[in-house]
């Protein structure tokens, strides 16, 4: 008698890319939840971050991981990291860059980590919602892709497309998580990464980028609401300043635009304590870094 089980596919998909490509959100839409964070500013995944996909011959370990580029910063540099370590385990990769062009000169460095791997390398080129599928240019791919997809992560064009081909090439073996696990983050983890998305969206130029959010508390409270206390380092007294906000209204809009997502993810009633606190040139320092979990 057959045995089912036998034709059961699973492995890890990493997604590299650029930074702003649309990595994220083409993890959201594949996994069909909200798991990572998306801003229109670049390099705002700090973490490899794990979705996972259920179907019923197949179970894909999609890894989000920060846009991959060339600065010489020690944030930037723990960025990298974390993306090339993600190419290492990998069974199948996604290399997603973005139409109307799909090489630019900074894409040489991701061509260069790809080159090395022996892993099978599905070319994805994001947002052709922006160009059309005709203005997509005739694409000379740099390195030997088993396919070439032209998508788009927001509308959704191409991404079952991408799934089935992502399914072909993963090998036999059993699934890691139960169907109905979407990812292996904290709750904690999660509502950091809320409050960054937020940040991103309320503050500009190198703000939010001087930010990093610590959850010190996270705890149930009478009649199941959940209370959760964050720290905000800032780099300067004048990042806290414009932080906060006249009259605190800054800070004020980022805790609500963030306990209304945190209510909708944690499905309860939220109290969401932010504060901001300067610890000088964090992003320069190993020490901090590694304290607030980016290293
Ligand atoms: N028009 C269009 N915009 C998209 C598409 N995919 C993503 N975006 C937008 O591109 C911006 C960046 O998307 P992200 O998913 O955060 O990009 P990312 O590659 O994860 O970026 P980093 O984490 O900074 O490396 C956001 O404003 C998205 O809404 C797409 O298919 N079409
Ligand atoms: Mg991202």
């Amino acid at each position: 008698m057959k045995n089912q089980n036998s034709e059961f596919r699973s492995g890890v998909v990493p997604i590299v890319g650029r930074p702003n490509v649309g990595k994220s959100t083409l993890i959201n839409r594949l996994v069909g939840e909200k798991i990572a964070i998306i801003s229109p500013k670049p390099q705002t995944t700090w973490n490899r971050i794990l979705g996972i996909k259920t179907l019923p011959a197949a179970q894909i370990l999609l890894v989000d991981t920060p846009g991959i580029h060339d600065a010489p910063s020690k944030l930037n540099r723990s960025m990298l990291t974390a993306a090339k370590g993600a190419l290492h385990d990998a069974d199948v990769i996604v290399h997603m860059v973005e139409a109307p062009d799909p090489f630019p000169e900074g894409e040489k460095l991701i061509e260069g980590l790809l080159q090395e791997v022996g892993t099978p390398i599905i070319l994805v080129i994001n947002k052709i919602d922006l160009t059309g599928m005709d203005a997509v240019p005739e694409v000379v791919p740099p390195l030997p892709y088993v396919k070439v997809i032209p998508i788009s992560a927001l509308v959704g064009t191409g991404v079952d497309q991408l799934e089935s081909e992502i399914v072909a090439h993963l090998p036999l073996g059993p699934p890691y998580y139960s169907a109905d696990v979407m990812t292996d983050q904290t709750e904690r983890f999660m509502a950091r990464e809320i409050i960054r998305e937020k940040i991103f969206h309320c503050t500009y130029q190198e703000i939010p980028y001087s930010c990093a959010v610590v959850v010190e508390e996270f705890k149930e409270r009478d009649e199941g609401a959940i209370f959760i206390r964050a720290a905000i380092n800032v780099e300067k007294d004048s990042q806290k300043g414009i932080l906060i906000g006249k009259g605190g209204n800054k800070l004020k809009e980022i805790g609500r635009q963030a306990r209304m997502d945190l209510e909708a993810l944690l499905s309860a009633r939220v109290y969401l304590d932010l504060w901001v606190r300067v610890q000088k040139d964090w992003t320069k320092k190993e020490y901090d870094l590694r304290e607030f979990g980016l290293t």
